[in-house]
């Protein structure tokens, strides 16, 4: 067996070993934890990515996965960002802090935000590569309705200007979380003003600093803020619309977006695979409006695309050197000319190309701290999009594909050499010595880590 066959199997392991079984009213569903260390429950986006890893392994856990996430939606379309596992305690902060009991269609408990919709793209995964017609017939079936609904939540309540970009509400729906693409929005919530009790509650509560370095994770003032705002969407009694109005926090983020551009895309060729033109036609344009809007968010100042800090009638830009900026290749949205300066940015030495890219923060930003969450660290996660949204231009520019194969190898090197953790140094690369240096950060033996060694490996190296 070769050392990536044997990374593969142990991948398998992995994602074996993250799989609960939950019951709820009788019904018991089957799904991913991202990581039994610290990450009981399961979480949107990364069981959308782990979703598409089994789907090389065993298509009915993958059905099983997305089935489990969707059956957290909301009355009113929402898919949460977390689906609590009611057994499990650990995790800060739980259903008890959130309380949006009064919001599912079920007893599931839950989150009470969202988180990018990859989901959508992992369902059309599923039906692509579905292993038998009824396979592909349950996934239209039984996760299609539901897909279509948090589309148009996201639609309505996130992009009610109708301009393409969505808006997210707290920074846990970006999924990078404490990216400094967040600081400036976040000091609009002064520390002072926080109610000590949520300052307590964070003192009193916070577990991931007693499972992980404290080095690794965000700091109070993070938690702090981002408790604030669920304090605050709870007091508005979850009402969408309120929240977009009355939050402090509410910015059109361009990864999110940039996912969202995809997803509709997917969703029109799902529905168009299944003659559903009306559809087709629906979300492909939703699809290109987004695409257009990316576009035209590209700053020739800041060479980036920004994101836009709209809470409460704002329109201020964000330009932070964070990899959110490489997302609009994802959504096959980057201009012939926006191209060669993106590419310039992610192959500068000084930035993003590091031995072990992509580091979630650029390099020389005074804000890149090697270990810390998404503020430098790399992550499989981002650079599998930021492959599979080169490998959208590789026939626009012969260096686009290099990149894209580069950062395959190294992604597979690193997790081959290091092991299933959640985020990586990105700058020791040959520089590493086995069994001194630590390259390691986060939780260990993480999901979606080894999903995407999976397919990374299957799809570009088997
Ligand atoms: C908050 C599960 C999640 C990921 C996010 C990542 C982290 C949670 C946390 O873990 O966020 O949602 O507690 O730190 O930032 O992207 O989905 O892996």
């Amino acid at each position: 067996m070769t050392r990536y066959e044997e990374t593969r199997q142990k991948a398998i392991e992995v994602l074996f070993n993250n799989i609960v079984e939950v019951t709820v009213s009788g019904i018991t569903y089957r799904r991913t934890v991202p990581s039994k260390e610290f990450y009981v429950h399961q979480w949107n986006w990364d069981s959308a990515c782990v979703a598409m890893g089994l789907m090389h392994v065993d298509p009915d856990l993958a059905f099983d996965e997305l089935n489990a996430l969707l059956a957290g939606q909301w009355k009113n379309g929402m898919v949460p960002h977390i689906i609590f596992n009611p057994d499990e305690k650990t995790y800060f902060p739980g259903p008890d802090i959130w309380q949006t009991h009064a919001q599912t269609e079920s007893d599931i408990v839950t989150s009470g935000i969202t988180q990018p919709p990859v989901l959508t793209i992992a369902l059309h995964y599923l039906y692509k590569n579905a292993p038998t017609p009824a396979f592909a017939q349950k996934c239209i079936d039984q996760l299609l309705p539901k897909v279509i609904r948090f589309h148009e939540y996201l639609k309505h309540f996130r992009d009610p200007e109708d301009g393409g970009l969505i808006s997210i509400i707290h920074s846990w729906e970006s999924g990078v979380d404490n990216s400094p693409c967040w600081d400036e929005a976040y000091q609009r919530i002064n520390i002072d003003d926080i109610p000590q009790r949520i300052k307590d509650m964070v003192h009193y509560y916070r577990t991931d600093i007693k499972h992980a370095d404290v080095s690794h994770r965000p700091k109070f003032e993070d938690y702090y803020r981002y408790l604030y705002l669920v304090d605050l969407f709870k007091r508005l009694n979850w009402d969408s619309e309120r929240i977009m109005k009355e939050s402090p926090f509410c910015v059109k983020d361009i990864l999110f977006s940039s996912i969202w551009a995809q997803a509709n895309q997917s969703l029109a060729e799902l529905c168009g695979a299944i003659g559903k033109e009306e559809e087709r036609d629906r979300y492909h344009t939703w699809a290109e409006q987004t695409r257009t809007a990316l576009q035209n968010n590209w700053s020739d100042e800041y060479q980036q695309y920004c994101e836009i800090d709209v809470a409460q009638g704002r329109h201020e830009v964000i330009h932070e050197p964070t990899i959110s900026m490489f997302f609009p290749l994802y959504a096959h949205a980057t201009t012939e000319e926006q191209l060669p300066k993106l590419l310039a940015r992610l192959t500068d030495p000084q930035e993003f190309w590091t031995p072990y890219p992509v580091p979630s923060t650029a390099l020389n930003s005074p804000k890149f701290d090697i270990a810390r969450y998404w503020r430098g660290p790399s992550w499989v996660i981002i650079n599998a999009f930021i492959i599979q949204g080169l490998k959208k231009y590789k026939d626009k520019n012969s260096q686009v594909d290099q990149l894209a194969e580069h950062i395959i190898d190294t992604t597979l090197a690193m997790i081959a050499d290091q092991g299933f953790s959640e985020y990586f140094d990105p700058t020791k690369g040959g520089g590493f010595k086995k069994g001194q240096d630590t390259m390691t950060y986060g939780f260990g033996s993480f999901s979606w880590t080894a999903a995407f060694f999976i397919m990374l490996y299957d799809m570009y190296r088997r």
